[in-house]
């Protein structure tokens, strides 16, 4: 009976990764998975980070389980990053539960709303592959809009246009920053707009923010996630700490609900509690309790949000040094001066995004996005003229 099963295909990102390691030319460049890169072309572990979990090490008695919330002390530590210090619950109408990563925290959320009875999620095109995939194994519906135009900004016509489309009962899932794969995210004002259409068409916002701080700063990045959650009485907040702390192999995100009524929190959460048993039972420790020790921290909180700034500041060098070289062959690399993250669309074809690997050795997605922190001082003189030479 299993040889019924199909071949799958593997996920094309991470499959870069091999691709990548077994090519022996010393220098190849590698643009394909987003994680984060030192000017020397490192992922280290955080300092911040490696304190809480030598503190960790020393300090934790117990490795009992914890429940299918987790860690609440994480989860509730991290709430004035997200919703603001002022009243981090908005009184008492969102509460939390630690999921392994924030795909762990799309698949509750995806899970909650099918079982809340919604059928159809309004995504923008293109986003990152797992949203997708999530909606299908769990039998929803896409309903696609083109996310943002070719000039690079956002398709706002697009969004309008899919909200107005949008039958009361639908959902619908915005990046709240540093947008993956194009780097485009809403300005200030369009979230404003954004949150009143979304709050007038009575549809359920999920937020998904896994790169908050890797943008314009942490306060700026959640500008957006919390104008809409001051627009509407409902929503769902996907959190990811796995490039904002540098976790990613540990698996630390998060999943909120807001509600209208604190009266039907814990019912909502149960449900949260309920499916994590049927998916994972308990999430995995050691990463969140590592953040709720740097948070719970000054000198570590300190320590963490100075990492985030120097990260910060050297993605915008490289977006500044790809903006300066204007165009390259045929390809205009000015937008991404302006652009937000990891992540970055060379407009590149297959055949182009092949040459690139083939003839020059520069891994990226076959979408033309490129992480923008696997560029260099060293190497991005070199991608610039892979880029020409290709689009030439
Ligand atoms: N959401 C978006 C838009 C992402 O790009 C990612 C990927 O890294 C995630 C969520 C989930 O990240 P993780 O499951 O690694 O925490
Ligand atoms: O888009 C990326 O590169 C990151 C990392 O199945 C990632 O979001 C990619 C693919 C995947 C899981 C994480």
């Amino acid at each position: 009976m299993l040889t019924n099963l199909q071949q799958q295909p593997a996920d094309a990102l991470l499959a870069l990764i091999k691709l990548h390691n077994d090519d022996p030319r010393a220098d190849k460049i590698d643009l394909g998975v987003g994680v984060y890169r030192t000017g020397e072309g490192d992922t280290p572990v955080f300092r911040s980070i490696k304190a809480a979990e030598a503190k960790l090490v020393a300090e934790q008695d117990s490795k009992a389980y914890l429940g299918p919330e987790g860690d609440m002390g994480f989860v509730e530590a991290l709430m004035p990053y997200v919703f603001g210090k002022a009243d981090p619950s908005m009184g008492g109408r969102i509460e939390g539960m630690q999921t392994p990563g924030g795909t762990g925290s799309l698949r509750l959320a995806l899970a909650m709303v099918k079982r809340a009875g919604y059928s159809r999620i309004i995504v923008g095109v293109p986003s990152w592959p797992n949203h997708a995939q999530i909606c299908a194994d769990l039998g929803l519906e896409v309903v696609e809009f083109n996310h943002a135009l070719a000039s690079g900004t956002t398709d706002m016509d697009a969004l309008r246009a899919a909200i107005a489309d949008a039958r009361e009962g639908d959902a619908i899932l915005l990046h709240g920053c540093c947008h993956n794969p194009t780097g485009i995210d809403y300005s200030n004002a369009q979230w404003d707009e954004i949150a009143g259409l979304i709050a007038a068409a009575k549809i359920l916002p999920i937020l998904d923010l896994a790169y908050q701080g890797l943008g314009k700063g942490m306060e700026e990045d959640a500008y957006g996630l919390r104008r809409v959650l001051a627009a509407v009485p409902e929503a769902l907040i996907c959190y990811s700490c796995d490039k904002n702390f540098g976790l990613y192999r540990d698996r630390v995100g998060a999943l909120y609900a807001m509600v209208g009524d604190p009266a039907d929190l814990a019912r909502v959460m149960s449900n949260g509690h309920n499916l994590a048993r049927a998916n994972w039972s308990q999430p995995p420790d050691h990463g969140g309790a590592a953040v709720r020790l740097v948070l719970e921290d000054e000198t570590l909180t300190a320590d963490w949000l100075a990492e985030l700034d120097e990260m910060r500041e050297r993605m915008r060098e490289v977006r500044a040094k790809l903006a300066e070289a204007g165009t390259a062959g045929s390809a205009d690399l000015t937008p991404m001066g302006g652009q937000n993250g990891l992540f970055s669309i060379v407009p590149l074809n297959k055949d182009q995004v092949l040459a690139m690997r083939t003839k020059h050795g520069v891994y990226m997605a076959g979408s033309g996005r490129i992480n923008v922190a696997g560029l260099t001082m060293g190497n991005i003189d070199k991608f610039i003229a892979a880029v020409a030479d290709v689009t030439a």
